[in-house]
C-alpha cells in the first residue's frame, strides 16, 4: 500500500536523518509537551541535556529506522515491541501517535524547505501506521 513516489520520499528523509539529534529531541519534546508521559520512565530527572532521554530518544528512533525498511511489513516487524509496551512497559499507545506527530514537527523543523507538504503527508501517513503496528498486540 505505498505508491514509488511515498517510498521515495520516506527513504530520502530517512537517509538525512541523523536518529541521535532527532531522537532526543523528539523524545525531548514529547516529555516535556505532554508531562504525564515521564511517568513511564523511573527517574528521568530533568529532561533537557539529560543523557538517558537522549539515548533512549536514539533507541526509539534507530528502532522506528526498522519500520523504514519494513514499510510492507509493519505488524510482523513490530509484534514483539507491542507486546513489551503493552505487557511490560504499560505506555498507553496514545503515546505512539502523539511521538508520532512530533517527530513529524522534529523533521519539518530540521529539513525545512525539503519537508514539502507532499512529503509531510507520507510522513504523516508512516508514523500513523507505526503508531497502530506498535499497538496492535494491545488487549
Ligand atoms: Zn518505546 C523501550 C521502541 C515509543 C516508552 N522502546 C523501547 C525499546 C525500543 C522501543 C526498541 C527498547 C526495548 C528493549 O529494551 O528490548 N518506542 C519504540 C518505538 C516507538 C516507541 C519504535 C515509537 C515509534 N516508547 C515509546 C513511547 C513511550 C515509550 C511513546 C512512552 C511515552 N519504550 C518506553 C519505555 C521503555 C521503552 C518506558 C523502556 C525503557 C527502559 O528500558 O528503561
Amino acid at each position: 500500500h505505498w505508491s514509488a513516489e511515498e517510498k521515495q520520499l520516506i527513504a530520502s528523509v530517512w537517509s538525512k536523518v541523523n536518529v541521535e539529534e532527532c531522537g532526543a529531541e523528539a523524545l525531548a519534546r514529547l516529555l516535556i509537551v505532554y508531562p504525564w508521559t515521564p511517568r513511564v520512565f523511573d527517574n528521568f530527572g530533568a529532561i533537557i541535556g539529560n543523557p538517558k532521554v537522549r539515548a533512549h530518544g536514539k533507541k526509539v528512533l534507530t528502532s522506528f529506522g526498522e519500520a523504514v525498511k519494513n514499510l510492507e511489513n509493519l505488524k510482523t516487524t513490530y509484534a514483539k515491541l507491542s507486546e513489551l509496551h503493552c505487557e511490560k512497559l504499560h505506555v498507553d499507545p496514545e503515546n505512539f501517535r502523539l511521538l508520532g506527530d512530533i517527530l513529524i514537527i522534529v523533521l519539518a523543523a530540521h529539513f525545512t524547505k525539503d519537508f514539502t507538504p507532499a512529503c509531510q503527508a507520507t510522513w504523516q501517513k508512516l508514523v500513523g501506521v507505526v503508531a497502530h503496528a506498535l499497538a496492535y498486540k494491545y488487549h
